[in-house]
């Protein structure tokens, strides 16, 4: 176990030197306390901070979010190695992995499984729908919780402070997507599916609006679901508006065998996406059936000049250690890790009520994903957005804006 002293000081951690006062010590670490006693064998004089990530590890997006996962799990493992300390203290970063499966009400229990084991903050969680009704949950709790990858305005729009996210809004992508489709790929009739989740048809929404500000036409909106297999009638439907592009608001799970079919259906419309569809994944989802130049997307994130190489660096890092490339969203979930552990740094606590405030201003903290600074509602401020196509199977980056 830690030193203890006869108080509990601004690290949340409290001490006792007095026998009389351990009962009393070891409650209130039941209580309150969000750093643990080191594990067997490891040296007494390291605490262990438990930070909550949430993904769908299980299911359709399972590749995304084990991807998420394995970002968490480098994260920690490079703090670990690093040998930090917090308040003066040597820390361990443990993780507790949840699943979600992208279920909204799985999304929420787990929630509360992580506010019950008074972890110090969460990663997570990945899709829309899951983090809007989960981030209450943390925010009764008062626990602060950082999205890799929900891009739903709506998430950061509730008024709690204990939100964070770490990627640009949906409003942002599917603006600048709207305006690229019509005033770039020179699109005139756009047909619009979504698979009305929280993400796809909020992101399809905001598209919807660039395309028209624009002078773009509307020419078919058509819905899915994020279980759907079988797309023939909504792309058979389509196919007679004779659309040049077809936008989808949803996840490279649905995205990938769409595009297998509009090729069965000899549909030769380009085809756009927001984050979600611009994956590693997607060419190897669509049967690898996705030509040069006919697939777009925005990651809701990027970097440019020498943060490219910074990046590389990492993904190459992680290749080495999991056997698999990165997916989409694993450098913003280890940018989110690192940057909760760095608030609590500067805090010099790993409790929520000390070291939240700390994350909330936090200022150009150096992200392998770019700078990090917070808004007042807990938006990455002045993030980029970077365009791709795919060229021979693989993403290839035509733009980063700002
Ligand atoms: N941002 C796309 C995937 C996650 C989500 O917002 O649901």
């Amino acid at each position: 176990m830690e030193t203890r002293k006869n108080h509990t000081p601004r690290n949340g951690i409290p001490q006792c030197g007095k026998l009389w006062l351990l009962a009393a010590c070891i409650a209130l670490a039941a209580c309150g306390n969000r750093q643990e006693a080191p594990a067997a064998g490891e040296p007494q004089d390291v605490t262990v901070v438990r930070i909550g990530h949430v993904a769908p590890t299980t299911g359709a997006n399972a590749h995304l979010g084990k991807d998420n996962e394995y970002g968490a799990l480098l994260a920690a493992a490079d703090l670990n190695a690093e040998g930090i300390t917090i308040g003066g203290q040597k820390v361990r970063i443990e993780l507790l992995l949840e699943d979600d499966a992208s279920d909204p009400k799985q999304g929420t229990a787990v929630a509360q499984k992580l506010v019950d084991a008074k972890v110090s903050g969460v990663v997570g969680h990945l899709n829309s729908g899951t983090s809007i009704p989960a981030s209450r949950i943390y925010h009764e709790a008062g626990i602060p919780q950082i999205t890799p990858a929900a891009t739903n305005p709506r998430l950061t729009r509730q008024g709690f402070r204990t939100t964070f996210r770490v990627v640009a809004d949906d409003t942002r992508l599917g603006s600048a997507l709207g305006q690229y489709a019509v005033t770039t790929l020179q699109s005139k009739a756009i047909a619009v599916i979504d698979d009305r989740t929280a993400y796809g048809q909020g992101v399809a929404e905001e598209f919807i609006k660039a395309v028209q500000q624009a002078g773009g036409n509307i020419v078919a909106r058509e819905f899915t679901t994020d279980k759907a297999v079988d797309f023939a009638p909504i792309l058979t439907s389509i196919k007679g508006k004779q659309p040049d592009l077809i936008f989808l608001g949803g996840l490279d799970a649905v995205a990938g065998p769409m595009l297998k079919q509009m090729k069965a259906l000899a549909i030769d419309a380009k085809f756009m996406g927001g984050d979600g569809i611009c994956s590693s994944a997607l060419y190897r989802l669509s049967g690898n059936t996705i030509a040069d130049d006919k697939v777009f997307c925005a990651e809701a994130g990027g970097v440019e000049g020498v943060g490219v190489a910074t990046l590389e660096a990492f993904k190459a890092r992680f290749r080495a250690r999991f056997g698999t490339d990165v997916q989409l969203y694993a450098p913003y979930v280890y940018d989110a890790v690192r940057v909760m552990v760095a608030a609590m740094q500067q805090a010099g606590s790993a409790d929520p009520a000390h070291y939240l405030p700390v994350l909330a201003a936090t200022r150009d903290y150096p992200g392998i994903t770019g700078p990090i600074s917070f808004d007042e509602k807990g938006d990455l401020r002045n993030g980029a957005l970077t365009f791709k196509t795919i060229r021979a199977g693989k993403l290839a980056t035509l733009a980063v804006v700002r």
